[in-house]
Parts: structure tokens; C-alpha cells; sequence
């Protein structure tokens, strides 16, 4: 008798995913659900849009776009849509009875001590456990650590419930694979990974997706799917220190690094990343820890370990090659004026998420050199450049924005007490700026 129910809910799902008769809830309308909400709602699919801050479910329901920054797309999708009868939202999870399948987007940091913090997560799971009606589809987006499904997905709605997993309800794990500035672009167009909690959900998830992206849809299981996002993220923090690794040797034996890595990269299978002043972003220096979270302390994670230190230390490596060329201009760093260029984590993006640069200044906060910022995209450093530069002892490029890449240095001379310059992204042109007069020092490139 089970096995015919079993089969009459996937059944069932499938033909409503096909018709678009399927009602499909959002739990978390941020960076990764909202966009997820807009396609689908676009997609003429019904909808319930759920999130805890009613400021934002008004915004959108005027067509305001929440989301700040330059995001391509979606202010017009939040407008196209707003005029939509399709879609419902609400602060109230009671709604999610009405859906056949939910999708949960909420955020998973991790504490100080790289402990992932489910509370977001496990609320959402439990007051959808609650409302959740027989024979839906449960699906995480959020990235989450390895064995979260196993461990805390599915217990919370079998014993919230008294329901068994794969009779009474379904789970899946497709990882979002956003990506500030690009979100709708990556949604529609990106892989993505599906797994489902039997082959039957995987290929009725892909059947879903199906409808938000023209990327590859890779069916598997949700356990590696939980390896496979937190590892691609892992793996590039890991190959970031490797060539952060490669520029302190470059540094001690007088090489430059780019000049290096462009002759390594011309080795067949090789790809070294660029060297730089850290690694910042809502995703790079989280998910290695997710990661490793189920193998702590059972097993070596020494590897991804002395990648996050190492990657950690670069903007501290700013500070001390600016204290050494200050030193050589007879400066003491206690007594100098620093102008920090760049305060975003990635080049021409406003998202200052766990930026590097927030790394530096803490670590300048224990000496009494005078810092001020510029950045051109986030507030409150979009400050006039000359007057961030004006009298001061040194710049420091922390992030590639094109306006510093582009930027003319004779004229940065003319505002400063000190011609330095000491370039954490292989900015400015080291020769160009040594014939200017400048002390240039770059990481990876003395
Ligand atoms: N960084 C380096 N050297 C590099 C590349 C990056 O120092 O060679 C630094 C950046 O300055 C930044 C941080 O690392 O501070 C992260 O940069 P990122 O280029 O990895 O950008 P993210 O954080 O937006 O990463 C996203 C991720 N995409 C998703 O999660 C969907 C990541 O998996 C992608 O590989 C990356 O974008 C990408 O390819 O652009």
C-alpha cells in the first residue's frame, strides 16, 4: 500500500510541475530567494513568497526592488511582476500549507569559531515542518555543511510530523550558486545541481528547474550535492592561497609573480589564480568551513585550514609591507597618514561582505597611523580621491577597481607627502610608477 502512496505523491508533483499547476513557496526572499521567487513567478507558476521583514514583502509588492547595488534585471522584474495576480506574500508561514513544494533560501553563517549557525535555517525548517501538507517537496537552496540534510532537515520534519521520509514527504538540496551583481543572469543560465532524496524527486527537481535555468542540470543525490557546493567553493579558496603562496616566494627571492604564474599557467592542466590582498565575499570565506564542519576533529583538514590562515593573513601582509616601505622613506608607520584604496571585497562591486580591507583597518586600529578609505561604489567612501590621497604617506590598492587600474599615478603624486605605493592586486604598473618617482611595492612584485 505505501509503495502505490508513495508513487501517487511524486506522480502527482510531476504533473503539477508539468502543468504549472504546482503552487511553490519561497522562504527567504534575500540574495538567493528572491530572484528564485521572481523567475518562477514570472514563469506563471503560483506562488508564496515568505520572509520575516514586511518592509521588504511591501517594497516588493510596489515593484521596488529590496536589493541594492547594481543587480541587471531585477528591479525590472520586481516592477513586472508586482502587477502579477499569480503570487501571494506574507510574513506568515500558514501559507505554506497550500504549497506542494518549498523552497528554503535563508542565510547559514558561521560563528567565530567556524561553527556553521543554523538558527535561520533550522526556524524555517520547523515552521515549514508545521504547515507542510502530505506529499510535498521540501528543498534547500542555502548552502549548508555536509550531513545538514541527513542530520537536520529531515528529523526536524519526521518528528515534527510523525512522518517518514519518502512516504509522507520529499527533500531536496539544489545549492544556490548566486553571485553579487549577476543574480538573475546566474539563476537562469547557471548549472546547477539537483539532489533529490530518491531519483524520482532528482528528476522531478530538474523538471522544476527546468523552468528557471538553461544550464546543465546534474541529478544526484542531496548528500553530494552538500559536498559538491561547499568543495567548488573550498577548492578556489584553496587555489587563491596557493598563488598567495606563490607570491611570498616570488617576494623573497626578487621574482615577479605575474611574470611567474603566466609561465606556470602555460604548463598544460595548470590554472594559478591571482595573488592579492585577501579574500573576502559571502561565499569564499565561509563555505571551506562548511566544508570541513563534519570532519572536525575526525579527520585532516589541515589543508583547508592553512588556506583560510593564509588567505586571512594577506591584507595583514599589506600592513607590513607598507610599514617597510615607510620605513625606508624614513617614515614610522605610528606617525603616518595611509590612504586605503578599495574598501569592496571584489573588484568594480559595491558587496563589502567580509572584505579584506575591513581586515586591514582592524589590524591599523592597534597602531596610530592616521587611515582614511576610498571606494567608488560603497558608501561611505565614495569620497573625492584627492582628498583621501592628499598629504598621505602611502597608498594602499586593496581591491582592482577599473578607477585605479585606469588611474593616472603622476597626478596621485601631486597630493601626496610620501610618493608610495604598495599594490595588493597587481593594480598599477610597477615600472611606470618607479619611473614617476614612486617607492612601489607590490605583493608578489617588490
Ligand atoms: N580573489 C583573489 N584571487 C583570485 C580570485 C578571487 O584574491 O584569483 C579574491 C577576490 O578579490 C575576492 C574573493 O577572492 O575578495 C572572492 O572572489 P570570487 O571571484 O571568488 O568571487 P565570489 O566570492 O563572488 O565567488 C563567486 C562564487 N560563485 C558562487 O558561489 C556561485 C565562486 O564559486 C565562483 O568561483 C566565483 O564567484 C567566480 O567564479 O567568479
Amino acid at each position: 500500500m505505501k509503495a502505490v502512496k508513495q508513487a501517487k505523491y511524486i506522480d502527482r508533483l510531476s504533473k503539477l510541475v508539468t502543468s504549472k499547476d504546482a503552487v511553490i513557496a519561497f522562504v527567504g526572499l534575500g540574495y538567493v530567494g528572491l530572484p528564485n521567487f521572481l523567475v518562477f513567478t514570472g514563469k506563471k507558476f503560483k506562488t508564496i513568497g515568505i520572509d520575516l521583514f514586511p518592509d521588504r514583502l511591501n517594497k516588493i509588492k510596489k515593484g521596488i526592488s529590496p536589493i541594492q547595488g547594481k543587480e541587471p534585471g531585477l528591479a525590472e522584474m520586481v516592477k513586472k511582476i508586482s502587477k502579477q495576480t499569480n503570487y501571494l506574500l506574507s510574513t506568515s508561514y500558514q501559507h505554506i500549507r497550500k504549497a506542494h513544494i518549498v523552497i528554503i533560501a535563508v542565510q547559514t553563517p558561521i560563528n567565530e569559531n567556524h561553527i556553521p549557525e543554523y538558527k535561520h535555517l533550522k526556524t524555517a525548517v520547523k515552521e515549514v515542518a508545521k504547515n507542510l501538507s502530505k506529499g510535498s517537496l521540501v528543498i534547500v537552496e542555502s548552502t549548508i555543511a555536509p550531513g545538514t540534510i541527513t542530520n537536520v532537515v529531515i528529523p526536524m520534519i519526521e518528528k515534527t510530523r510523525g512522518w517518514k521520509l519518502n512516504e509522507d514527504f520529499y527533500v531536496g538540496h539544489c545549492p544556490e550558486r548566486v553571485m553579487p551583481g549577476k543574480l538573475i543572469h546566474n539563476l537562469t543560465t547557471y548549472a546547477r545541481v539537483v539532489g533529490g532524496s530518491t531519483p524520482e524527486v532528482s528528476k522531478l527537481m530538474a523538471k522544476l528547474y527546468r523552468n528557471a535555468t538553461s544550464g546543465e542540470l546534474d541529478l544526484t543525490d542531496y548528500k553530494t550535492a552538500e559536498v559538491v557546493k561547499t568543495a567548488e567553493n573550498a577548492f578556489r579558496d584553496v587555489q587563491i592561497a596557493f598563488s598567495n603562496q606563490l607570491a611570498l616566494v616570488a617576494e623573497q627571492t626578487g621574482v615577479n609573480v605575474f611574470e611567474a604564474r603566466k609561465l606556470i599557467n602555460k604548463v598544460e592542466g595548470r590554472n594559478v589564480l591571482m595573488p592579492g590582498a585577501g579574500v573576502g565575499g559571502h561565499c569564499i570565506p565561509k563555505d571551506p568551513w562548511l566544508f570541513i564542519h563534519p570532519i572536525r576533529g575526525r579527520a585532516h583538514t589541515s589543508l583547508i585550514e592553512s588556506a583560510r590562515e593564509l588567505n586571512t593573513h594577506m591584507p595583514l601582509h599589506m600592513a607590513e609591507l607598507t610599514e617597510r616601505a615607510l620605513k625606508e622613506a624614513g617614515v614610522d608607520l605610528d606617525e603616518a597618514t595611509l590612504a586605503v584604496l578599495g574598501y569592496a571585497y571584489n573588484a568594480d562591486s559595491d558587496d563589502a561582505r567580509d572584505t579584506p580591507t575591513e581586515t586591514l583597518l582592524a589590524h591599523l586600529s592597534g597602531r596610530r597611523a592616521k587611515v582614511r578609505v576610498h571606494d567608488p561604489y560603497v558608501a561611505p567612501y565614495q569620497v573625492e580621491l584627492e582628498k583621501v590621497l592628499h598629504s598621505a604617506d602611502a597608498v594602499l590598492v586593496m581591491v582592482g577597481h577599473s578607477q585605479y587600474k585606469s588611474a593616472d599615478v603622476s597626478v596621485w603624486g601631486e597630493f601626496l607627502r610620501h610618493k608610495i605605493i604598495v599594490d595588493g592586486r597587481g593594480a598599477i604598473d610597477k615600472v611606470q610608477a618607479r619611473s614617476l618617482g614612486f617607492k612601489y611595492l607590490g605583493i608578489g612584485n617588490l
